[in-house]
């Protein structure tokens, strides 16, 4: 595949010999369409467009948005749906009365836009009692509040049509080594997704929980720091097939891991139930970047792989708006999140569709993982007769042999630039 090269890299001298200029990257040829429609799925949290800029060095620079105005403004934009913690949509310490003039006027928002509402989450970490933890609180009397406040938004949330019930952790954690014993911590856990699992099964409501790991911040350290963290983890649930992930790009991406791997490998265990996009760029806080700013590349791969893959769950985006940012600032960001999506889902499908990357891929042997390492109903014994395996192998010229990744990457570079 030496003609694959960067230098030589010209449209004349592409296999197939039919592979002329006018086939190359149809997206560069007919602009993709990048206007949102309610059918690419996108969805936004209250907390996103409604982020006030309140950091902690500094006060918020933006006034209070009403839940009612994003719905009509996200609608307008072609979301799909929104999502909430229970507080974003119901201030804190609310009447019924109240609580029930917000849902109505929710509800008619959504009503008049139809806009849907895919997941809904408890906020368990901006109150003080929450310090400590929520299910994992070393108080018992907080871990019981905490239960309370759960069920008592998944009966709204499934009012709602929610389909997920998102669990992020922020507060389930410590700063200091004896100020939480993690295996009692964990054990703590188990019992708060296992109630709740029983809740929702008792109650025959069609939801299913997705847990969203962070590395740290707020607290110094986060139980259930990464994915991996998390399966392991949910493995050991009563009602496992219940709960699933919600993974956010810049939490993987915060202890420096590989988001699409961490993704890849959710998928494979069936448990990518929902998504939070954004972007980050490298190892430092939780930038909540719009998606596709941060790490470009990975943000490729990323819709390369769920639209390969057939995700059909929400395009979620857990973003901030920057808070330098007015009002304009805001919404332009939210739609930035979209066409950056749609951009680099015609990017990744005209990758995948060039005849040049699918001869890069043979080059690179994709196929050749793709197949067993064992033939059908192998055993040792017949592993260990086949001197073709060992004796006869030759090590030196395996050795030897390219791979071509680096002709496959720069495809994936011309078609990500656009050369
Ligand atoms: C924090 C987060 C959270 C979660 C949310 C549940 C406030 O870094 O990502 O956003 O996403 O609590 O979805
Ligand atoms: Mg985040
Ligand atoms: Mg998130």
């Amino acid at each position: 595949m030496s003609n694959h090269t960067p230098s030589n890299h010209t449209p004349s001298n592409h296999t197939p010999s039919n592979h002329t200029p006018s086939n190359h990257t149809p997206s560069n040829h007919t602009p993709a369409d990048l206007t949102p429609t309610p059918d690419d799925r996108f969805t936004f949290g209250l907390w996103t467009v409604g982020w006030q800029g309140r950091d902690p060095f500094g006060d918020a620079t933006r006034p209070a948005l009403d839940p009612v105005e994003s719905v009509h403004r996200l609608a307008g934009l072609g979301a799909y749906g929104v999502t909430f913690h229970d507080d974003d949509l119901i201030p804190f310490g609310s009447s019924d009365t109240d609580r029930d003039h917000c849902v109505k006027r929710f509800r008619q928002a959504l009503d008049a836009t139809g806009m849907r509402v895919p997941m809904a989450t408890t906020n368990l970490f901006t109150h003080p009692v929450f310090k400590d933890g929520a299910f994992t609180a070393n108080d018992r009397d907080v871990r019981r509040y905490a239960l309370r406040k759960t069920i008592r938004n998944i009966d709204l949330a499934v009012e709602l049509g929610a389909g997920t019930y998102v669990a992020w952790g922020g507060r389930e954690g410590a700063e200091s080594g004896a100020a939480k014993d993690v295996r009692d911590a964990l054990s703590r856990l188990k019992e708060a997704f296992d109630f709740l699992g029983d809740y929702v099964v008792t109650q025959g409501y069609d939801i299913r929980f997705a847990i969203e790991p962070k590395p740290n911040e707020p607290r110094g350290d986060i139980l259930l720091p990464t994915i991996g963290h998390a399966l392991a983890f949910i493995d050991s649930l009563e009602h496992a097939d219940r709960v699933g992930l919600n993974p956010e790009v810049g939490h993987e991406q915060m202890a420096g891991l590989n988001f699409p791997h961490g993704i890849a490998q959710a998928l494979w265990h069936g448990k990518l139930f929902h998504i939070d996009l954004n972007g980050q760029s490298g190892i430092k806080f939780d930038q909540d970047l719009r998606f596709g700013a941060g790490d470009l590349r990975q943000a490729f791969w990323l819709v390369d792989l769920l639209e390969s893959a057939g995700y059909t769950g929400p395009r979620h985006f857990d973003f901030k708006p920057a808070r330098t940012e007015d009002a304009d600032g805001v919404w332009a960001a939210a739609a930035g999140n979209m066409r950056n999506y749609l951009a680099l889902k015609a990017k990744a499908a005209a990758f995948r569709a060039d005849p040049a990357v699918q001869a890069a891929l043979r080059a690179s042997r994709l196929h050749e993982l793709a197949r067993p390492t064992l033939g059908p109903g192998e055993t040792p014994a017949d592993l260990i007769a086949d001197r073709s395996a060992f004796e006869d192998f030759d090590v030196d010229a395996a050795g030897a042999r390219g791979m071509a990744f680096e002709q496959l990457d720069q495809l994936a570079m011309d078609h990500l630039l656009g050369i």
